[in-house]
């Protein structure tokens, strides 16, 4: 949590739609299932990220043998990254996504209803949301300093 906000602001996360879903118009459809959970959009922003922010979200999975296809898709076309706010927003939002892989990730998640892997590259699952409440710190300060 940031210095300045007190120990019981609401718990915020770090979403994007990824450039899959911007191109194939599905931002509306998956903003909409996020306020219709009841969690609030804090930030909005249509962006092609830099190639920087990118290597720094993705950290964790530098040398992964998936990890330069999956920057480069990142950046191949405009995504809109979404500062969201809500009670255990971090949680949610995992559960509202499915798991990563669009194949197995359960109907009626976003994954799950919305996603194809089989005629994409690489593993392209419409949406990003950070994995735990440190995580969404880091990502919200790369994402939205001015928020943080
Ligand atoms: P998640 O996005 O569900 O948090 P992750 O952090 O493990 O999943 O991976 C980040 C992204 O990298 C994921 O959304 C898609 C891609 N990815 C993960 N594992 C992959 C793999 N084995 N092959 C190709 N892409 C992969
Ligand atoms: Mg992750």
């Amino acid at each position: 949590m940031p210095q300045h906000l007190p120990d019981d602001a609401p718990e915020r996360t770090l979403i994007l739609v990824k450039p899959d879903g911007v191109a194939r118009g599905l931002t509306g459809e998956i903003l909409r299932r996020i306020e219709a959970k009841g969690y609030v959009l804090k930030g909005l922003r249509l962006e092609v990220a830099p190639r920087e922010t990118l290597e720094q979200h993705y950290a964790e999975h530098r040398g992964r043998p998936f990890y330069e296809g999956l920057v480069s898709f990142m950046g191949s076309g405009p995504l809109v990254a979404a500062l969201v706010e809500g009670e255990r927003v971090v949680e949610g939002m995992r559960v509202l996504m499915g798991s990563t892989d669009p194949t197995l990730a359960p109907a009626g998640t976003i994954r799950g209803d919305l996603g194809r892997a089989w005629d994409t590259p690489h593993m392209e699952n419409l949406i990003h949301g950070s994995d735990s409440v440190e995580s969404a710190r880091r990502e919200i300060a790369l994402w939205f300093p001015e928020a943080d």
